[in-house]
């Protein structure tokens, strides 16, 4: 029992109701101040002089700070080379410089209009192309090599070659980058904020000013939403709020504008990748060589383990029995970017599907007839390009049974005669795959601890380092401690994250969250559970708690779990770089018009495997939430910049996230039935990112509809596929076909 219940998201009536609280809606205390951000006015430059001296008279205006008054002003996540604030030299445009402490936030701007910097400007980096050019790399992955490419490609009877590139993507959480900071005894801190990772954000703290690690507590109880944004990047935001209560000796608080937030922190990693496939007649993939660009920004972040996933899942759903992938990061001068949902995995996927799209146009075939030929096998042709076996593959079962649930064969010939009769409308279909690896790929990521705590009454407190972000983490552990007591889920709080009840603790991250930490939680309790059977066992579960007590037998534990058999080598390439697979396939049917550009999604069919679900809401909300973040990318969301490098579109009035008109009229979610998955906690499997990955099958299928016309031509379509890509090309290729 509780474990496969649809027991309601623990927020869902906080959330509904307004009473859930945020960071920004923590009461203000006595004597607070307001920490804000002067950010760099060029992309690329040399702070010459800051003059604030007359903002320091504006009576609302405490203090201003400037990168120098940290004890240690740099950080990063994997490599140690960002300032908290940049001095003297900025690196992109809206780079935060100076933090001003303001009584009221509302003065704000005016303090600002009264700040001078001189910079004197150094020439920028802005594209992919420039970057490589110029051979600006923040790091270059060892490459994935399997048999031979060179020769397999030659011999190959069909050969296309191509460059894809996709763009990148604004996080858009509801709750922007905050932080509090309240100072206590002894030079301590205690800091909340809306963090992915209180324990990067209690040691960056620390760093930023110069306290130990047992000085610092960080604290989370929710985030309005993170989806990778929070990873890294809401740890400065702590340490701007820190900096600012230990000079000061007064409680902090920096909250960013929607505006800012969109302009100084990193999005989705936009990705050039240049390839060349050989394959058979049926279609099979005999060869492919890639090469992968992501544009990291000014610094390093996340992007080499960003990368390396792209790398990862550049196969898809498909075996290439020979296969180079090499890669690089480009470091240019724009916001640094960062982990955003997939974390890599769908640029690397969309590549794929949109060799498989080209290799159906090239050879006069349905797309899902090459996708099929290709899927991974069961017990042949599933050895992956760095090396790991898909074990337990759901893949061809995924693609056949949707065919048969989605009707697709029957509404491939419904769309065919829809094209056949001129209405300056076209359709596509298509089906995509994600094989999602679950596991964080550097190795020592993948732990986590709990503490279980049972209260005389019989009700429980849980604490892990997992953060609450919306996807419902702590239903989910709630459920797996009452499932282990026999208790009803509502007996069980799940506290909140604090780095003083777990130490060291991953980010929550790469869509373990509840694998983690879940299997820290079940190992914990189940040693409560184990002490108390040794009980009378006919009590009732509040009778036995009591019992236990005054028999002095402990009623907490703490327990760590690390997941097991990971041994990938990125030095060679190749092992065990998965748990398991998170798989799914979904079949979108899409309307273009040709002579606007718009496109509309008309169905969409889901069928995943995620294990034995521990909540199936939870997971289908997961689902529909993930696809259409992931439609919203691949259709409208594009970034705009201006030649200085401004970002345009940084308000929702410019970046066009989708929107209630823009859901399906139909989605279909469904799960197949799978209790094999014993190497995660209850048979599970983790959910969070795979279905972003899906999302993909909006953009091949507007991709086959724009092919509808130009039959047998190669669809050049790159990512975002906004109404103006969509129109140019219409115009493009009538034009060409006429020549
Ligand atoms: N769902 C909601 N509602 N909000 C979020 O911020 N983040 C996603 C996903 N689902 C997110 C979300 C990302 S990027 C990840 S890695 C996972 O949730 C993390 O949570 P999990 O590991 O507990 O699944
Ligand atoms: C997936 C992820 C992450 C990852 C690898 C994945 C992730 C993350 C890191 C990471 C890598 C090196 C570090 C570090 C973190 O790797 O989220 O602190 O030094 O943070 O496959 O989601
Ligand atoms: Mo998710 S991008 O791994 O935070």
């Amino acid at each position: 029992m509780s474990v496969g219940e649809n027991i309601p998201h623990d927020s869902a009536v906080g959330h509904a109701t307004g009473q859930s609280s945020f960071i920004d809606d923590r009461p203000e205390v006595q004597g607070e101040v307001f920490v804000g951000i002067v950010t760099s006015p060029v992309a690329h430059g040399k702070i010459k002089k800051i003059d604030f001296q007359e903002a320091l008279q504006h009576p609302d205006v405490l203090a201003i700070f400037r990168g120098r008054d940290f004890h240690k002003n740099v950080w990063g996540t994997i490599v140690e080379e960002q300032p908290l604030l940049a001095d003297p030299i900025v690196s992109y445009m809206d780079e935060p410089v100076l933090l001003i402490a303001v009584k009221d936030r509302q003065s704000l701007p005016a303090v600002r209009r009264l700040i001078k910097i001189e910079m004197e400007e150094i020439p920028s980096i802005f594209t992919i192309d420039e970057a490589v050019a110029a051979k600006k790399f923040s790091y270059v992955a060892n490459p994935f090599v399997q048999g031979n490419v060179i020769e397999t490609l030659q011999k190959s009877p069909h050969r296309l070659n191509g460059v894809f590139e996709c763009g990148g993507q604004e996080h858009f959480y509801l709750e922007n980058q905050a932080a509090i900071v309240y100072p206590l005894e002894n030079g301590q801190l205690e800091i909340h904020s809306s963090s992915q990772h209180p324990t990067e954000t209690q040691h960056l703290v620390a760093h930023a000013v110069g306290l130990r690690y047992c000085d610092v507590v960080s604290v989370v109880k929710r985030l309005g939403g993170g989806f990778g944004g929070k990873e890294s990047q809401a740890a400065p935001f702590a340490a701007y709020a820190a900096l600012v209560a230990t000079k000061l000796k007064k409680p902090a608080r920096c909250v960013l504008s929607k505006d800012e937030d969109m302009k100084i922190t990193g999005k989705r990693h936009p990705f050039k990748i240049h390839y060349e496939v050989g394959f058979d007649d049926q279609g099979l993939l005999i060869a492919l060589r890639a090469q992968l660009y992501s544009d990291g920004g000014a610094y390093t972040d996340l992007s080499p383990s960003i990368l390396e996933r792209a790398m990862f899942h550049l196969d898809g759903a498909y075996h290439i029995p020979n296969v180079e992938i090499k890669a690089a990061c480009c470091r240019t001068n724009n916001h640094s970017n960062t982990a955003f949902r997939g974390f890599g995995a769908p640029q690397g996927n969309m590549a794929m599907e949109s060799i498989m799209e080209d290799i159906a146009i090239y050879l006069k075939k349905d797309s899902f007839d090459i996708r099929r030929a290709n899927c991974y096998g069961t017990h042949q042709r599933n050895v992956t390009p760095y090396g790991q076996c898909v074990e337990n593959n759901q893949l061809p079962f995924l693609f056949d049974e949707l065919y048969k649930i989605s009707d697709y064969e029957k509404r491939s010939r419904e769309i065919q005669a829809f094209n056949l009769e001129y209405s300056g409308k076209v359709r596509g279909l298509s089906m995509t795959a994600t094989k999602f690896g679950i596991a964080f790929t550097a190795r020592f990521l993948n732990q986590a601890n709990a503490l279980v705590n049972v209260h005389v009454d019989g009700t429980v407190q849980v604490s892990t380092g997992a953060t609450e972000m919306g996807q419902g983490v702590n239903t989910k552990l709630a459920q797996i401690v009452a499932d282990t007591f026999g208790i009803p889920s509502n007996m069980v709080r799940v506290m909140p994250t604090s780095t003083e009840k777990n130490h060291n603790t991953s980010p929550t991250a790469a869509s373990s969250g509840a694998d983690l930490n879940g299997a820290a939680v079940l190992e914990a309790a189940s040693r409560i559970k184990q002490r108390l059977q040794g009980l009378d066992t006919k009590l009732s579960w509040t009778d036995l708690v009591k019992k236990a007590y005054l028999e002095r037998i402990s009623l907490g534990e703490y327990a760590h779990y690390k997941t097991p058999g990971l041994d990938f080598d990125k030095n060679v390439g190749k092992g065990k770089a998965f748990n398991y697979f998170t798989m799914g396939t979904a079949v979108t049917e899409v309307e273009v018009d040709e002579y606007t550009g718009e496109s509309k999604v008309l169905r969409v069919d889901i069928l995943m495997d995620i294990g034995r679900s521990i909540n199936p809401g939870i997971d289908k909300g997961q689902v529909t939430g993930a696809f259409a973040q992931a439609m919203g990318w691949v259709t409208t969301e594009k970034l705009v910049y201006d030649q200085k490098r401004h970002l345009l579109s940084h308000s929702p009035t410019t970046y066009k996230i989708p929107s209630v008109q823009d859901t399906p009229p139909v989605l279909n979610v469904a799960f197949i039935e799978n209790h094999t998955n014993t190497v995660n906690v209850h048979a599970s499997k983790a959910v969070g990112e795979p279905p972003f990955v899906l999302g993909l099958s909006v953009w091949t299928a507007i991709k086959r509809a724009i092919g509808v016309r130009f039959s047998g031509k190669i669809i050049p379509l790159q990512s975002p596929a906004t109404g103006e890509q969509i129109l140019g090309l219409f115009k493009k290729m009538s034009s060409d076909s006429h020549k």
